[in-house]
């Protein structure tokens, strides 16, 4: 997996230097030749090297064949950031085991190709970044935390993350939104933040960077602290210790519950 990756990450950033024609899958929903070209590469490593596996990848789909084995294959993460030349993307791949009666995720690969950082976890055996082995922070605190979320690009997605944006940040030292929840991900699980949440990802963005931040020693649920679910559309992942206080403020927030009023602009002009 992380040789598929890493040749994955390399295609990437040869298509990032070109500059690339952006083209659109739906209103606002962009793709690009990379995106494209590297799930094409990816699918023809595995089909080599595992050929009775199922793929859900992002561009093609699943065709499923009911094997036990899935892969879930994020070919480019960060679309937006790439097509703009922002230097904030990666390759995010997964396998789940499948049986009837549940599935089981065993290895997730997220790969930077700019910053070179190969993050990777096994089921029961921890997570590591370039090798080594990567924690959760130990913030316990919301106060002290840094957080990030997103904002998923297709106008389609209606969602008021906006308000747990703007509450969220109020209540810690901010909140940063990148592009990447695969990235997200695992900048928790290697204590870069203390926790991430983002409304709608699809299982290509999270199924690899969810497993590294649990064999991080992190926690991943829903927004009211349920069991997470690969097609559930809700993700919040943190340290573990701030995740009581994290589903508080979500269960406050969707109450309507103690908001701080956004300023108004009109206001603030005057
Ligand atoms: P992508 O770059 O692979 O599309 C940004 O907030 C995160 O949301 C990224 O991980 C991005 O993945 C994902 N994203 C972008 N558009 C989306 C959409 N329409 N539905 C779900 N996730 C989306
Ligand atoms: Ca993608």
């Amino acid at each position: 997996m992380t040789a598929i990756a890493r040749e994955a990450g390399a295609l990437l950033v040869e298509y990032f230097h070109q500059g690339l024609k952006i083209e659109y899958k739906g209103d606002a929903d962009l793709v690009t030749a990379a995106d494209r070209a590297s799930e094409v590469l990816i699918r023809e490593r595995v089909a080599k090297q595992f050929p009775s596996h199922d793929v859900q990848g992002e561009e093609q789909g699943l065709k499923d064949r009911g094997n036990e084995y899935r892969w879930y294959v994020d070919p480019l993460d960060g679309t937006t950031n790439f097509a703009h030349g922002y230097p904030v993307f990666c390759v995010s791949l997964a396998v789940e085991r499948r049986s009837a009666a549940a599935a089981t995720r065993v290895a997730g690969v997220v790969y930077d190709p700019t910053r070179d950082e190969l993050f990777t976890a096994e089921q029961g055996k921890g997570a590591q970044l370039n090798g080594k082995r990567i924690q959760v922070s130990k913030i316990g605190q919301l106060k002290e935390s840094l957080l990030s979320t997103g904002f998923p690009s297709h106008k389609r997605h209606k969602n008021p993350n906006i308000f747990f944006y703007h509450q969220i940040t109020l209540r810690t030292h901010g909140v940063r939104r990148a592009g990447s929840a695969a990235l997200d991900l695992c900048d928790v699980a290697c204590g870069r933040f203390d926790g991430f949440w983002e409304f709608n990802l699809n299982p290509w963005d999270t199924a690899a960077g969810v497993l590294i931040v649990e064999e991080a020693g992190g926690k991943v649920s829903g927004f009211d602290g349920s069991h997470f679910q690969l097609n559930s559309r809700e993700t919040l992942a943190s340290n573990g210790l701030l995740h009581g206080a994290l589903v508080n403020e979500f269960q406050e927030i969707f109450a309507g519950r103690g908001l701080d009023p956004l300023p108004d602009p009109r206001e603030y002009r005057r």
